[in-house]
Formats: C-alpha cells, structure tokens, sequence
C-alpha cells in the first residue's frame, strides 16, 4: 500500500472543499477557525513522515520527570535535568553505535559533536533566549537500551513560562506516532491535563501515560492507576507508574531490584514491544492521525452545513414573524385612528363651548355671542386641527414604534434561544458521528475526543445569525406636510343665537358631530391610513433586509442550497478517503 499517495489524494480532497474553495470571496459566516485551517498544513507532515522511524514522543508538564526518564533509557546522563536547566529544545535520541549529537539551527549554522560537548553548549546557553529561538531540534544518536527501531524524542514541558517552547512542543505533536505522557504523580488530580490530552487525543495521536514520582507520594501504584484511569483513562491507552529517579540510579548501579520497583522494566518492555513492531505501530498511528484529521474535517463541514439550514430556517421564520405582525400592528394603528376621529377629536374644545354656552343665562349677550362664534371659527380653522392631527400623530408614531421594538426583541430573544438550543444538540449529535466514525480507528479516540473538542467552540454560520438579530431602531418621519390643503376648514354663518339655547346646543354639537362622523373619516382618515400603510411596510422591508443583509450577506436561497450540495458531496468524497488500520 503506497500511504504517499493515499494521504495524497485525501490531502486533494481536503483541498477542493467547497468551504475552502469559496474561503477569499465574500462569504456569510467567519471560517477562521484555526484547527479547520491545520488540516490541509497538518496532512503533509504526515505524508512526510511515512519513510521516517517511528516516533516516540515524551510529553508532559514541566519538571514532571521527562528528561530523568530518557536519561534512564539511553543509560547516562544525557538530557539535561536540573532545576536550571529545563529542557529547552526538543531533543531527539536515536540508536547507533557511534554517540553523535547534532544541533540543527533555523539559521542553517548547526553543529555537530559528541553528546556530552552538544549538552554542554546547550547547558551554557540556557539562560540565552535568543539562543534557543534558532535551534530547531537536537539529535543524539546512541545505545538506547536497544530500542534500534524508534526515535525517542525528549520535549520542553507544557505551560513554561516560555510560550516559544510550548509552541514548539505542540508544532511537534503532530510528528509524534506514540505519544508518553509524563504525570507527575503529586498533581494527578489536575484539569488543565486532560485539556491538554483532549488536544492529542483528537489528532488521533496514541497516549501511554507514565504516572511519575511514584516514590514522593505514599499511595500505592495500582491506585493511583485506577485514580488516572477513571479520569483521563478514556483518552489513554496504558498507564503505568514509575520513579524515573529511581529508575536512572538503578540504571547508573546496575541495581535490578531497584529497577524493577520503580516500574522502568515494565515500560522498557512495552517500548520494546512497539519496537519490534515500529513499522506497524509507525503505519497505524499515521493512519489514526490522517482519518482523525479527515474526521475533523467532515465535522466542520457538517456543522457549517446544518447551521446553514439553520440560517435558512431562522430567515423564512423571520419574515412570516415580519409579516404577521406587519397586520397586527397597523390593524391596531387603524383602530386607534378611527376610534380618535370618531370619538376623541375636538372633544375637550366641545365641552367648553358647551359649559360656556350653558353659563350664557337668558339674556343674550352679543359679547359672548362673539366670542362663541370666533372660538369656533378658531376651532374649526385648518391651522387648529392641522396641531391637534399633529399631536396626535406624535403619539401614534411612538406606539407604532413601541409594538415594531417588542416585535423585534421578541423575535431577538427567540432567535438566540433557537440557536443556543442547536448548539446543544449539535454537540451531542456529533458525540454519536464521531463514536461511529471512530470504529476502525484508534479505540482512545471512539471514547475520547468529542465534537466539542473538534469543533474547539466555533459555530461558524451562527455568530451571522446572532449578530443579524440585533434589529436597528425604527424610525418614523411625521406625515404632517401631508396632509397640508386636505382638511376642511369651517364657516359659522349658520349659528344663530336667537333660538332656544337647546337648540343652539343641538346645533353645536351636530357641527362637531360632522366633523367626527364625515368630513375627517372623508379626508384625513384614509389619509393618515396610508401614511401608516406604507411607513409600516418601509419598517418591514427595512427589518427583513437588514436581517437579511447581516445573516447571509449577498447570498441568494440558491448559492445557499448549491453551498449544502457540495458538502454533502464533499462529506462522502472525504469519508471514501479515510483508511483501515492494519
Ligand atoms: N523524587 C523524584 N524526583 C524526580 C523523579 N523524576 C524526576 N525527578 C526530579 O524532578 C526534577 C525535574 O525532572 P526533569 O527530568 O528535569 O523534568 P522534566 O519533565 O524533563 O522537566 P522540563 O524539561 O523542565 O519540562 C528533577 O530535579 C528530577 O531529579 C522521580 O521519579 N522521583
Ligand atoms: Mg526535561
């Protein structure tokens, strides 16, 4: 099986995502999502890898024991251990007769030597920053108790103060083919670690997990298993326990009790036994990687994909919420309109002509005569009821715009609940995919890495979603200039305060009654309804567009459907790629 060329049309494959493909143009929803970007960086490290040794990398915190570890392995005292001197280059050991060491350098000015003077000239750099950012790995070559197949790799621990080191360290991980973990038997019950080994688990890295310092703590070994199994067990595939002090003082005394006990036999063993099998473990764990790497990018695109659905089925909710209540709201801006014509209008300036013509007395008074008729003439002039229809119409637009804002919250409130509830089941649907996915691959992983860990919080389509949710203020003009030259002004000639007061009454109230019942309800009522009408459907088409506009960009329903349609081909072309284990 040539796993060059396989990886190689995976890697294709991987290319021609129809995500990737649209990635430069003007897309509606962010991808900038840093492990959905490593994939296609990702697969060619491991086409790399496929004529190299196998890799047997030593990860873990800081002064967990790594470096005391590899010194019992290869026998002397080679990786430097001391609290001044953190390891701080990865540090690769292999089997050869001959002891060689090479630093290779970033600036191409490596150096080879012996191992003893390559750990000097690291020694007397370590506290040369500048030093250790030019040095890329260093390579030692010697006996290694045998292990002739493998290549050992001694790393800078996780969460130094020295975030270069940690960089480098996790750029490495995807070289690794075996991953040891290093846990400090003192700090068993840590979080941040299976955060950590959550990262590796996913890259479909194998863990054996090596629970150190057994000597400094007083429980008993196999406890301490069970304790780190229940755990972490599920993204490990062994644990042991050891005393890497120990071990390296047995080694130096040749003391094979002490060995023994410090738990060194049993992982020597079962490095030999990876050893012996290299090629194959190598193959495998290149293999769980690239279909872990394949896995992750199938979960993307099918998160991208159902949130896209989602988008589609927020924005059609969202205009049949828009429409419904496009009635709802102008049915009650109508009703309100009729209900102030036929009731309301003039109502306060009626009463007082009425109060002032009852206090008139019998004796008629041509003062107070005057003074009715040009109240009324005053009343009734288009300059007084143009200021009461704008009165009113400022009351009317500040409802109008009261009911769209508790529309739109409403609609903002439901949306984020909506998305919030497909985030949850995304998350848990794709705990199951990735279970089945998982069956032919690494057993760490169909228990270990869920989906929250590979989709790493980032639901792509969703945040476009939620931002389009944020409606802007609705904002009405006043539809005053309007209704200029439609409203009927009134003449008093026919008043005559001759007759019976009852009369008059009768007659003052019948002009009013007019007004209510026929002359507004001819003029300005339709008038007033169709400035309502279609500053209610500006208000809609401005809310639909602007979601719109935020929530899918320049997209049409087609691009959006033609979008699903090449992932979906693309999940299968994917899923045809992944490989067996051997
Ligand atoms: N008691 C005890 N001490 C240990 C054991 N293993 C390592 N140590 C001590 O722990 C300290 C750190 O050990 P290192 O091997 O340098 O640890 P490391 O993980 O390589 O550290 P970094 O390279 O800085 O990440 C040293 O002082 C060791 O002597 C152990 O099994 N028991
Ligand atoms: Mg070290």
């Amino acid at each position: 099986m040539n796993y060059e060329n396989l990886f190689n049309q995976g890697l294709q494959a991987v290319k021609d995502s129809p995500i990737r493909v649209i990635q430069r143009q003007n897309i509606p929803f962010e991808i900038n999502n840093e492990n959905f970007n490593n994939i296609v960086e990702s697969i060619p490290i491991l086409i790399n890898r496929v004529e190299k040794s196998l890799n047997v990398v030593i990860l873990g915190e800081v002064k967990a024991g790594k470096s005391t570890f590899v010194n019992a392995l290869v026998g002397g005292e080679l990786s430097p251990v001391d609290i001044s001197e953190a390891t701080a280059a990865i540090i690769e050991f292999y089997y050869a007769k001959k002891e060689r060491g090479t630093i290779h350098k970033y600036s191409k000015t490596s150096i080879e030597d012996t191992p003893k003077k390559i750990f000097q000239i690291l020694s007397d750099n370590i506290k040369n920053k500048k030093y250790y950012q030019d040095v890329e790995f260093v390579e030692i070559s010697s006996q290694l108790l045998g292990l002739k197949k493998m290549h050992i790799v001694d790393t800078p621990g996780l969460a130094t103060t020295n975030e270069q080191n940690e960089n480098k360290t996790i750029d490495f991980i995807q070289k690794a083919d075996v991953v040891l973990w290093i846990l400090n038997a003192n700090y068993l019950g840590q979080l941040d670690v299976q955060q950590k080994l959550i990262e590796i688990a996913k890259l479909g890295k194998p863990i054996i997990a090596i629970i150190n310092k057994i000597d400094q703590v007083g429980s008993n070994p196999d406890r301490l298993v069970q304790f780190a199994s229940k755990k972490l067990g599920i993204y490990l595939d062994r644990i042991f326990t050891l005393s890497a002090q120990n071990a390296y003082n047995a080694v130096m005394k040749s003391d094979l009790e002490l060995l023994t006990k410090s738990g060194f036999v049993d992982i020597k063993n079962h490095l030999l036994e990876l050893d012996a099998d290299a090629r194959k473990v190598h193959l495998n764990s290149l293999i769980s990687s690239f279909n872990a790497l394949l896995t992750m990018d199938v979960t993307y695109h099918k998160s991208i994909e159902e949130s896209i659905s989602l988008l589609q089925k927020t924005n059609r909710d969202f205009i049949n919420k828009i429409e419904y209540h496009k009635e709802t709201i102008l049915d009650t801006i109508y009703r309100d309109l009729e209900h102030w014509i036929e009731h309301e209008i003039l109502k306060s300036e009626e009463n007082n002509i009425i109060t002032e013509i009852n206090k008139m007395g019998l004796i008629n008074s041509s003062k107070l005569e005057k003074k009715i008729k040009s109240d009324m003439e005053s009343i009734f002039s288009t300059e007084n009821l143009k200021k009461e229809i704008h009165k009113k119409n400022i009351f009317i637009k500040s409802e109008f715009e009261k009911n769209w804002r508790t529309v739109t919250s409403a609609i903002e409130a439901e949306i984020k609940i909506n998305v919030s509830k497909f985030k949850d089941k995304e998350y848990s649907n794709y705990n199951n995919v990735l279970a089945s996915t998982f069956e032919s691959g690494s057993e760490l992983l169909k228990k270990g890495a869920s989906r929250g860990a590979i989709l790493g919080g980032s639901i792509f389509v969703l945040n476009a979603i939620i931002a389009a949710a944020s409606f802007p203020v609705i904002i009405v003009g006043l539809p005053i200039a309007i209704l200029s030259g439609i409203i009927p002004g009134m003449t008093f000639k026919s008043l005559d305060f001759k007759k019976q007061k009852n009369n008059l009454l009768n007659e003052i109230r019948s002009t009013f009654k007019d007004y209510r019942n026929n002359k507004l309800p001819d003029s300005v009522l339709p008038k007033l309804k169709e400035y309502y009408t279609s500053a209610n459907k500006n208000v809609c088409e401005d809310l639909i567009n602007s979601f719109t506009a935020k929530a899918c960009s320049s997209w049409t329903l087609e691009d959006f459907e033609s979008l699903q349609k090449n992932i979906s081909k693309h999940v299968t072309r994917i899923e045809s790629n992944k490989l067996e284990i051997i």
